[in-house]
Formats: C-alpha cells, sequence, structure tokens
C-alpha cells in the first residue's frame, strides 16, 4: 500500500515508518519538526541523540535498500497539506502530526491555544484534502485512551449502546478528558465522526494508551535510526520517567496518592496495531474506533514494577500532584479489536525494563536534572517560565 505518515519525525511516527516501509508498503513522511522546536523552546532534549530526518531516511535506505519520501511542511498550511496528498496519492494516512503533551497545553493561554488549533485545525484540513482530493483514501487518527477520562462504568471502543426513557440509540461514548491537548483529541474525534456521517469518509480513530519503551526491531539496526526518547516533565511520560528516575538513583516522582490507573501500550505494539489497522481498513462512512493499549496499571504500581525490576535501590516519592485528577476510581476498558485483528501484545515485563536501563545507563551523562522537576499546575492559568535555557 501507499501509506503517508503524517508526523513522521517523531517519536511513534518514525519507527512506524520505517516498520510499514520494511513491511513492503510504499512510505512517504510529511512533518514540519514542532517537535524539535519545543526541545529549543523548554531547554530540553531527547535522551538519545536523534539524528536529522533527511540522515534517517539516507541512513534507513542503506540498510534496508527502500525509499521513503519525504514531505517537510505544516499540515496548517492547506494548500501544502493538499499539494502533498495530491502528489504522494496515498491509500491510507497515518495522522501522528499533533501537539502531544497535556503539560505543554496547560502552561498557559498560549499554549492551550497552539495545541488546540494546531491539532484542530491540522486535522480539519487534512479530513477536507481527503474528502476533496479522494474519499477511499483510509484516514488512521491517533486519538488517545484519555479521551474518556475515568469513567465510573467500563469503556468500551468509542460507542455505547445507550437505553434512555424506554428508547435506544448508539452513541458516540461521552468524554471527560483531563487537559486542553486530550480535548483537542475529543474535538477531533466529533469532527471526524462527523466527515464519516456527511462524505463517507473512511477513519479509524486510535485510541491509543501510554506508550513505553524506546526501541522497535528497525531502530535497533542502527544508531542513526533510533528514536527519540523523552524524560522531561512536559514531554516525558509516566514509565519512561520512573526507568530515568531509577537509574539516576532519584526517587520515582508520583503524583498525588498514585492510585490513579492509566492504560499504557509497548512501542513494539504501536506500530504493529498501525500495520493491522492500515492493512484492513474501515468502510465507507465507518467511524471505527479501536482502543490501542493492552494492559493498564495504577501508578503507584507501575512504580513498585519499576523498582521490583531495577538491581539496585530505588525510591518513591508521593508528591503534590500538579494536575488534576481523579485519584480513586474504577478503570476497566475493553481492548478486544486489534487482537481481534491479530495483535499479539507485549506485555510489561522484566526483560522489556532491562534494556530500558541499559539505553538509559549510555546516556545518562544527557539527563539534564532539573528538567525531570515538574513545572506545570493545572491550578494555574499561567505557569511561565518554563525554560531553563
Ligand atoms: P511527537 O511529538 O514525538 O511526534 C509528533 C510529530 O508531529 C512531531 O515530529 C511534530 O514535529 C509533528 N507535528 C506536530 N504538529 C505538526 C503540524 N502542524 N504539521 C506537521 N507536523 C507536525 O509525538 P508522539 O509521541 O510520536 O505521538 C504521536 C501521536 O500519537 C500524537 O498524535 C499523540 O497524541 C498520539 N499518542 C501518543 C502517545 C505517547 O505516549 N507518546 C500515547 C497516545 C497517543
Ligand atoms: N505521572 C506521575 N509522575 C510523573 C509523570 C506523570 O505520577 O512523573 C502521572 C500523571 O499524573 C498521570 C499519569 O502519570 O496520571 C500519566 O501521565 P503521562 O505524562 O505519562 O501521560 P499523559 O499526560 O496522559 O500523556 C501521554 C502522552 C499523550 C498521550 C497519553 C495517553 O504524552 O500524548 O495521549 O499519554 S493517555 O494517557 O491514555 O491519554
Amino acid at each position: 500500500m501507499r501509506i503517508l505518515v503524517l508526523g513522521g519525525d517523531g517519536y511513534l511516527g518514525w519507527p512506524t515508518a520505517m516498520y510499514l516501509s520494511g513491511q513492503g508498503h510504499d512510505v512517504g513522511v510529511l512533518d514540519n519538526a514542532a517537535r524539535r522546536q519545543y526541545d529549543h523552546e523548554l531547554g530540553t532534549g531527547s535522551l538519545v541523540p536523534i539524528e536529522t530526518l533527511q540522515n534517517r531516511v539516507q541512513a534507513w535506505r542503506e540498510i534496508s535498500g527502500k525509499t521513503i519520501a519525504i514531505y517537510p511542511g505544516d499540515l496548517l498550511d492547506a494548500e501544502f497539506a493538499y499539494a502533498t496528498i495530491r502528489g504522494f496519492e496515498p491509500e491510507a494516512i497515518v495522522h501522528f502530526a499533533e501537539q502531544r503533551a497535556a503539560p505543554y497545553s496547560m502552561i498557559d493561554r498560549k499554549h492551550a491555544v497552539y495545541t488546540q488549533t494546531n491539532n484542530v485545525i491540522g486535522t480539519l484540513n487534512v479530513m477536507f484534502a481527503i474528502g476533496e482530493i479522494n474519499r477511499d483514501i483510509h484516514l488512521v487518527k491517533l486519538g488517545t485512551m484519555g479521551e474518556y477520562g475515568t469513567p465510573n462504568i467500563d469503556i468500551e471502543e468509542g460507542w455505547l449502546e445507550v437505553t434512555h426513557k424506554g428508547r435506544t440509540d448508539r452513541m458516540l461514548f461521552p468524554k471527560r478528558p483531563g487537559s486542553f491537548y486530550h480535548l483537542s483529541k475529543v474535538h477531533d474525534s466529533h469532527n471526524l465522526e462527523f466527515g464519516c456521517r456527511i462524505w463517507g469518509l473512511r477513519v479509524t480513530d486510535l485510541n491509543q494508551g501510554i506508550v513505553y519503551g524506546q526501541e522497535t526491531t528497525e531502530t535497533a539496526l542502527d544508531e542513526r535510526l533510533v528514536t527519540r526518547f523523552d524524560y522531561d516533565a512536559v514531554f516525558g511520560t509516566v514509565l519512561n520517567r520512573f526507568a530515568i528516575q531509577a537509574v539516576l538513583g532519584l526517587p520515582m516522582s508520583v503524583y498525588g496518592g498514585g492510585t490513579q490507573t492509566r492504560a499504557v501500550i509497548d512501542i513494539r505494539d504501536t506500530v504493529e496495531c498501525i500495520r493491522l489497522a492500515c492493512e484492513t481498513p474501515a468502510g465507507a462512512g465507518e467511524f471505527r474506533v479501536f482502543n490501542q493499549a493492552t494492559e493498564s496499571f495504577s501508578l503507584a504500581e507501575m512504580a513498585k514494577i519499576v523498582a521490583n525490576t531495577f538491581p539496585g535501590q530505588v525510591d518513591v516519592d508521593f508528591i503534590d500532584n500538579p494536575r488534576v485528577e481523579v485519584e480513586n476510581h474504577h478503570y476497566s476498558f475493553v481492548h478486544t479489536a486489534l487482537e481481534g485483528l491479530g495483535l499479539k501484545p507485549h506485555l510489561l515485563s522484566d526483560t522489556l525494563l532491562t534494556s530500558l536501563f541499559g539505553i538509559i545507563e549510555k546516556h545518562q551523562e544527557r539527563v539534564d536534572p532539573a528538567a525531570l522537576q515538574p513545572s506545570i499546575n493545572w491550578r494555574q492559568t499561567s505557569n511561565l517560565p518554563v525554560t531553563r535555557s
């Protein structure tokens, strides 16, 4: 298939582009390097040094013999988005290209507005381009488990059958997200479902859990092919942060009481889920939702698993929660659709964590301990300055 990966220079987009290319698909990547700019703005960087997109693609060509086309540019530039889709003629578009950090979206008004503008308008431009150019293009859009929040009922895969006052309907599952970032994904989901109804678009919305890990088969082939590894309090995700804190001999920063439960997924399963979604497209007019997560743990459980696996002593620090989130809640989610298509999940294991510790040890001199400290509080409308450089 011809597959265009939007956000193909990011943490997940780059390994996915290589994985799809390695599986025999004809891949193009679009990216505006926004993620590299946030590093400059915040004075942070990936723990593992990463190559430019051009060097990555060149290295992939040398190693695999396969070509990935590069489209540098911004999805907010509608003419560029349309020209890229017209030029590449994709059968599927995988859309990763959004501002994806909840804390970044909570810095202040400017960052909340940027996040929602970037994410919602970028997605609208892609939807309209598909609507005008070729409605058979299957859009595989990255959503997030956090769209649902933590409802006191089981979380279904996107849709809920509701009986109210004797009448029954199938409705989008109610959402109660916990940041302006997560809200941008909810807005995207509603826009896309509407596009399916009015134009017959084919959309798969992947409500993905928190991703952990840094290596896939392809990124491990050569140092020039590695993907980024964020550990700072803005972009670093929880399991990756706990692993770094363990290696550095710092206490693991559990926010609040640690009883919040979150859905997670191994990065190797992310790339496989995307392949499965692309190779089995949604029907015309179908808004298909998959919960792309394989397990869930409370934060305290995650910290305990990391501590039990790490060979040395690791302490836990329960710190005042900088976020506003429910700490004691029901959490149970359905995740059978991707497994039904053939996903064989990698569950969180000692071996994965041990390999992560190895990667961190190799690069630990690059860690800026100040970047680990949470600096963005949900209760404040302005959290500036957050920049350290
Ligand atoms: P990332 O920030 O590393 O990658 C996103 C890429 O999109 C970056 O390279 C960025 O430069 C690019 N981009 C952003 N806005 C753009 C625009 N307007 N035009 C062109 N390119 C643009 O993020 P990631 O961790 O790889 O996440 C990818 C997607 O998966 C996001 O949509 C995110 O919401 C979703 N997701 C991520 C996780 C996770 O744990 N990392 C979990 C669930 C869902
Ligand atoms: N947390 C800690 N300690 C830390 C960091 C985080 O206890 O040092 C807690 C947070 O309070 C939260 C949970 O861990 O309860 C997850 O935080 P996170 O930063 O790992 O993840 P989140 O903000 O939810 O965002 C990440 C990605 C985002 C993706 C989302 C998936 O950055 O792109 O959409 O995971 S989900 O959570 O399912 O919505």
